[in-house]
């Protein structure tokens, strides 16, 4: 008799022990899931967050290429300005292609050659300009005026469409930086940017 009591005893020490260790386990379950769930809407506050960060940023973006465009047709260089390895004139007047041309030639350049998206952004700055490519010798195939062949083209969308013959290659910089050619009439009077090598100073 005396063992069944002890053994009955420590059964219920032992029931004691289980239950407590189950309270505490319900316990840390609960706060865990408490835990879970506030980082769970701490995520999405901090994705909405990031979503209207990335909205104001894209916004922000535009507004300064704007901003920027203004800017270039307002402070237009006088004469020639230097850009990367190259010195470009930006012409105020406003000629046809040829003339334009003939007026870059007399200046011992050559209307200007787009090697590159940093050249063709550069460019964008300066309004509607005739560039040195044209395809009037072979209809559909653009050459530089240096006589080489187009390879990378940034034209504007549904550009060249060689509308009534259009055979001169201009920018029309509202079309976006990396897409804003456009083939013109080679006897429309826009403005136009010559190209020469900078003069290599020794210092
Ligand atoms: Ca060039
Ligand atoms: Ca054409
Ligand atoms: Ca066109």
């Amino acid at each position: 008799m005396e063992r069944n009591s002890t053994q009955s005893e420590t059964l219920t020490q032992l029931y004691s022990a289980l239950k407590d260790e189950r309270d505490q386990l319900l316990t840390n379950y609960n706060s865990l899931t408490a835990e879970r769930d506030e980082l769970q809407t701490n995520y999405n506050s901090l994705t909405a967050e990031r979503d209207q960060l990335q909205t104001n940023y894209n916004t922000l973006t535009a507004e300064r290429d704007q901003l920027l465009r203004k800017l270039g047709q307002f402070s237009r260089p006088q004469g020639w300005t230097n850009f990367s390895s190259s010195s470009y004139y930006i012409s105020k007047e406003k000629k046809t292609w040829s003339e334009s041309r003939q007026y870059c030639r007399d200046k011992g350049a050559d209307l200007v050659i787009i090697n590159n998206e940093e050249e063709q952004t550069f460019l964008q700055n300066f309004g509607h300009t005739w560039i040195g490519l044209t395809d009037s010798e072979n209809e559909g195939t653009w050459k530089w005026v240096d006589g080489t062949t187009l390879t990378t083209g940034y034209w504007s969308f549904k550009q060249p469409d060689n509308w009534y013959n259009e055979d001169c290659a201009a920018i029309q910089p509202k079309d976006g930086t990396l897409q804003s050619w456009n083939d013109r009439f080679c006897s429309d009077r826009i403005q136009w940017v010559c190209e020469k090598p900078a003069a290599v100073s020794i210092s």
